[in-house]
């Protein structure tokens, strides 16, 4: 028997409140879950106490109240730590999310580190969240962005031109560690460590990894690593920046406020130390508080084993539409993370979309926020079922009969 077979996904199913609904008149099939997972009852409990019972604002007042809601936001803090096994509390700064981690690298480390010529290195495939970021601070600092290729429909990274890119002046890599529209998995870890060879600074997008698969920021080697909560089961508007402690110190503020300074006078302030230095004005505070319920809800399960669940189906899911006709895949033909893409002949994505949603199936479709890499693959847009551990074998069988019938319905 599996590991993943061990733990009992139907009982962890009925944690989850919002999957209990007839969508159009059908049972709800959610399998959007790269664009946002659902919210067990332990995170949705986690915030409505904390609004009951704790609500203060944090590091102002010496009252009960504030001192139970700095603890449970700090506590949080050290929880995200040991979630990605960060060597302490003070390398975990809060965000609003992936995006604005990523965006506080490129304005702090970016604009102090960057001058003109210098190379900043992406992959193809790319979220726009880990493109625009990096395209502002090229356009400011007058720095050039080079990528690491994708091999067509395979979306596998192109590492044969690896070391040569590397050696081109290149000051910061920052790679995503799973891809949102194609699946594929980085090999992360390697590409780390050939970028510190060369004294590379380098920053993963772990967006779709985080709350799917173990996470170890010091095996991964890497000096920065971002999530979102709202991905991990936990709430939206929170997510977690991980940053080596040694960068993060010498890293200028990214907003001014209160909250982040030590003492301020009319010519001149004095900053915290990090994590708090980049956390200006009132925080999110619930959403740590939520985030860290949602991060003991997923380590009870056990990330492995959710990895596995997550694998099997989409890959089920994969072997199952690659066996119709007319239908396009995208991505890996193995090793994929748990979503898969593809393409219905002579129909939009939109459509697929919208006609499986009429069957209480939610999908995904458009660009996936990775427009250069949807023209590099001669496509728009693809429609995407993304899966995550409360989904069933069941509800692949419903998606792929959904998916039947669609077919059906266009004459395919
Ligand atoms: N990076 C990757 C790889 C992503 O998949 C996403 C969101 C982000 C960054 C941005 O995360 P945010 O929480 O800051 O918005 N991806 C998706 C998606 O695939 N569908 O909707 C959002």
């Amino acid at each position: 028997m599996s590991a993943a077979q061990t733990v009992d996904w139907a009982r962890l199913r009925k944690d989850f409140p919002i999957l209990e609904q007839q969508v159009h008149g059908k049972p709800l099939v959610y399998l959007d879950n790269a664009a946002t997972s659902q919210k067990p009852r332990a995170v949705i409990d986690a915030l409505r106490r904390y609004y009951e019972t704790d609500n203060a604002n944090v590091h102002r007042g010496i009252h009960e109240l504030s001192n139970r809601a700095t603890a449970a936001y700090e506590a949080a803090r050290g929880r995200a730590a040991k979630f990605i096994n960060a060597a302490n509390a003070e390398e975990i700064v809060f965000t609003r999310g992936t995006t604005e981690g990523i965006n506080l690298i490129a304005q702090s480390w970016g604009t102090k580190n960057l001058k003109s010529g210098d190379v900043i290195l992406l992959t193809e495939m790319e979220h726009h969240s880990n493109l625009v970021p990096w395209q502002l601070l090229a356009g400011r600092t007058g720095a050039k962005i080079l990528y690491v290729p994708v091999t067509g429909d395979e979306g596998l990274l192109d590492l044969s031109k690896l070391d040569s890119l590397l050696s081109s002046g290149v000051k910061i890599f920052s790679m995503v560690h799973i891809s949102n529209s194609l699946g594929t998995v980085n090999p992360v870890a390697e590409l780390c460590a050939r970028a510190r060879r060369r004294g590379i600074v380098t920053v993963v997008d772990g967006a779709q990894s985080a709350g799917h698969c173990p996470v170890d920021v010091r095996a991964l080697g890497c000096d920065f690593f971002a999530f979102s909560g709202h991905k991990t089961c936990g709430p939206t508007g929170i997510g977690i920046l991980y940053g080596r402690r040694d960068l993060l110190d010498a890293m200028p503020p990214y907003q001014g406020g209160g909250e982040m300074i030590l003492s301020v006078g009319y010519d001149k302030t004095e900053f915290k130390h990090p994590p708090h230095r980049f956390e200006a004005g009132t925080p999110d505070i619930s959403g740590p508080i939520g985030l860290h319920a949602a991060m003991d809800y997923l380590d009870a399960i056990g990330r492995h084993n959710i990895w596995k669940h997550d694998q099997e189906l989409a890959a089920d899911a994969y072997q199952r539409l690659a066996s119709l006709k007319k239908v396009r895949l995208f991505g890996p033909r193995r090793d994929r993370a748990g979503l898969v893409s593809f393409l219905l002949k002579d129909v939009h994505a939109h459509d697929v979309v919208t006609l499986a949603d009429q069957a209480g199936v939610a999908l995904r479709g458009g660009h996936h926020c990775t427009q250069p890499l949807m023209h590099k693959l001669g496509v728009e847009s693809t429609a995407r079922a993304s899966f995550y551990f409360y989904n069933t074998p069941a509800e692949v069988d419903r998606f792929i009969e959904v998916i039947r019938e669609i077919q059906k319905f266009f004459g395919n």
